[in-house]
């Protein structure tokens, strides 16, 4: 029985239904009785079938499951993720483009029949608040139950997302199929001009959780050019100071380089003491819309969190492991089969010796150390429900969404970028964006480390053309004028001589939100330098840690170096002119008058 009148959900459905040929039909209502039929079954499909899912030790983790998927299927693909838009000009550089009618027709063939024997599952949810003016409704279509518990975590699935569309038009169409897992015919492809996700071959989060980062970054950063709001790859986070005020900052980092930990940060002892608490509002994606004040607000579309396992402990973030000690979902971890519990590098330092590798093997606790062998795959994930997080913000569900004082952006990078600097204005803060640049990771498949550009860390995830991109977010700073939040850059990565990291980061990283939230209040001076405003040195409180980051090396951290920054510069000027503009990238001339100003300062 379908969960809706609407007509236009109905045609498409059956579109749908007539094209994959399912057996059986199930409208995800949310319920929990629906939830517990649908773990009982993937749970009791015999070991070996690649969808089973485990039941963890129900003691110490209740409503735990466990799941580990293909070994090919691990992590984004970003060389078969493609925007398919009529011209191929409005898809941009950063994208692999097809022509629309060329992609369906090549994907349609794949999809014929593919959910013959097989269940389809048609998931209403919302992105957002259901009843924010922000939030858009999105209706996927699985064959893939764990698509359907994950789907669950992470936004606000049931009926109550078909009530909130009503009869209207305006949801995204995600079509899932797993098939065969098979890497040479995945895709991941956007269709923005039709509202339309298919993807088909994978079984991994970021590929089949069509609601993350094709439904919230990829298609909405497409519909919020086109109505004045913006979709961007943010965690955003509240810091709440002794007077009672709660600030609020949005920070946008490439993938696995610190998003999860920032926003559920434990401030120092000394900051606790004073007072202030951070409250999480969300992990990953932001959506920004300006208010009625004029004020840009933000909410987390999400509801859950996708969050990268290794590395995550009791120290590093104890908000996000609390957050999955209950009804979480763990991909590709190692098993702890002493107690049937789950690891990974990072947790602590006793890795079990009668474990399951993330890839199914079972090792003695010896064998696995063999050559840089990991228990847990590197970009193995938890997903947990959002109100887990002990420090989950109270404005988490509301509907306005909570104010944006500053927009902080960051990567990893050894050397040249300093602590943290604040842009001279908007444009500015526009082009620091636009420069962000991190050594690449784990959570895309292809080589870790390799330095590359990741304009506003959306590079995988811009919905459209790059060039109009930087244009849409130098409108919404004239749009917003002095009520434009003031914008930052951060780098916890910066390496001495010895490579080793300078800055000790996670809680402290509170050291560096603090200095960026006094220039917000006007409460702090700065130093004009060539590239923006830095902190002055004794501005950036290191009260506990002064063994740590002694003077010498808080020189070293806000360091302006003129020759690596005119490196940077000449780099930029490259980057735009041939891998953007010559490429079809339409650059604001604004962010060129930058570049010129810059590298003025710097010859001054
Ligand atoms: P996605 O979910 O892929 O978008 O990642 P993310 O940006 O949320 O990254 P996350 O917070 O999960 O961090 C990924 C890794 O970065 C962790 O395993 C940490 O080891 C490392 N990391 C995070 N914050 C810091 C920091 O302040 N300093 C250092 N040195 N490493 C950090
Ligand atoms: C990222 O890669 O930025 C993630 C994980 O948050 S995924 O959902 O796979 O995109
Ligand atoms: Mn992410």
């Amino acid at each position: 029985m379908s969960l809706t009148t609407n007509p236009n959900v109905l045609k498409w459905v059956d579109e749908m239904i007539a094209l994959c040929k399912p057996d059986k039909v199930v409208w995800i209502d949310g319920s929990q009785e629906q939830l517990d039929a649908l773990t009982a079954e993937v749970t009791s499909l015999p070991d070996g079938d690649p969808n089973k899912m485990y039941y963890l030790n129900q003691e110490k983790l209740p409503g735990c499951l466990y799941h580990r998927t293909a070994e090919n299927d691990v992590a984004r693909v970003e060389d078969r993720t493609f925007i398919c838009t009529r011209n191929k000009e409005d898809a941009g550089p950063t994208n692999n483009w097809m022509d629309p009618q060329e992609m369906y027709a090549k994907l349609t063939p794949m999809y014929d029949g593919v959910m013959k024997g097989q269940t389809m599952y048609i998931i209403p949810y919302s992105m957002g608040p259901v009843a924010s003016p922000i939030s858009k409704i999105g209706v996927e279509i699985t064959d893939s139950i764990y698509v359907v518990l994950n789907m669950n975590i992470m936004t606000r699935m049931g009926k109550a997302a078909f009530d909130r569309l009503g009869d209207s038009n305006d949801f995204v169409r995600c079509l899932h199929s797993k098939a065969d897992v098979d890497p040479e015919k995945r895709y991941i492809v956007q269709f923005p001009e039709d509202n339309t996700i298919w993807s088909i071959n994978s079984a991994y989060g970021g590929n089949v959780i069509l609601s993350k980062k094709c439904f919230a970054l990829r298609i909405a950063s497409f519909q919020g050019k086109n109505e004045g709001w913006m979709a961007e790859h943010m965690l955003i986070l509240g810091v709440q100071k002794p007077d009672g005020e709660t600030k609020y900052v949005c920070a946008a980092f490439p993938s696995a380089c610190g998003k999860t930990n920032l926003a559920m940060l434990i401030p120092p002892e000394g900051y606790l003491k004073d007072g202030y608490k951070v409250f999480t509002v969300g992990d990953d994606i932001a959506w920004l819309k300006p208010g009625e004040d004029g004020r840009l607000y933000a909410i987390n579309p999400e509801n859950g969190f996708f969050g990268v396992a290794p590395g995550t402990n009791a120290k590093s973030n104890y908000n996000a492991l609390a957050s999955t000690m209950k009804n979480a979902i763990f991909t590709n971890v190692a098993l702890n089969n002493a107690d049937n519990t789950v690891w990974w590098e990072g947790l602590d330092k006793n890795p079990p010796e009668d474990a399951t590798e993330w890839t199914g093997i079972k090792t003695n606790g010896k064998e696995w150390t063999a050559e840089g062998k990991k228990l847990a795959h590197p970009n193995s994930r938890f997903t947990a429900p959002a109100a887990n997080c002990p420090c989950i913000s109270p404005e988490f569900d509301s509907a306005a969404g909570v104010p944006i004082s500053a927009i902080v952006f960051g990567g990893r990078r050894a050397s040249t970028t300093p602590l943290v600097y604040q842009s001279f204005d908007w444009t500015h803060g526009t082009y620091i964006g636009s420069a962000v640049s991190s050594e690449t990771t784990a959570a895309a498949t292809g080589a870790v480390g390799v330095h590359r550009h990741d304009p506003m860390a959306m590079k995988p995830f811009i919905g459209y053309n790059v060039g109009d991109y930087w244009q849409h977010w130098l409108d919404m700073g004239a749009k917003l004028g002095d009520k434009a939040p003031k914008i930052f850059n951060v780098n916890w990565f910066k390496k001495d001589e010895n490579g080793n990291f300078m800055w000790p980061g996670f809680g402290d990283n509170m050291r560096v939100l603090d200095w960026i939230i006094k220039r917000c209040d006007g409460t702090v001076e700065a130093d004009e330098t060539a590239i923006g405003y830095l902190p002055k040195m004794g501005d950036i409180n290191v009260s506990g840690i002064e063994d740590e980051v002694t003077p010498e090396i808080m020189e070293k951290l806000l360091a302006v170096d003129k020759n690596l920054w005119t490196q940077e510069i000449a780099e930029m000027r490259r980057y735009y002119d041939e891998d953007i503009a010559a490429k079809g990238g339409r650059i604001p001339a604004d962010l060129y008058s930058v570049l010129d100003k810059i590298e003025a300062n710097l010859n001054k």
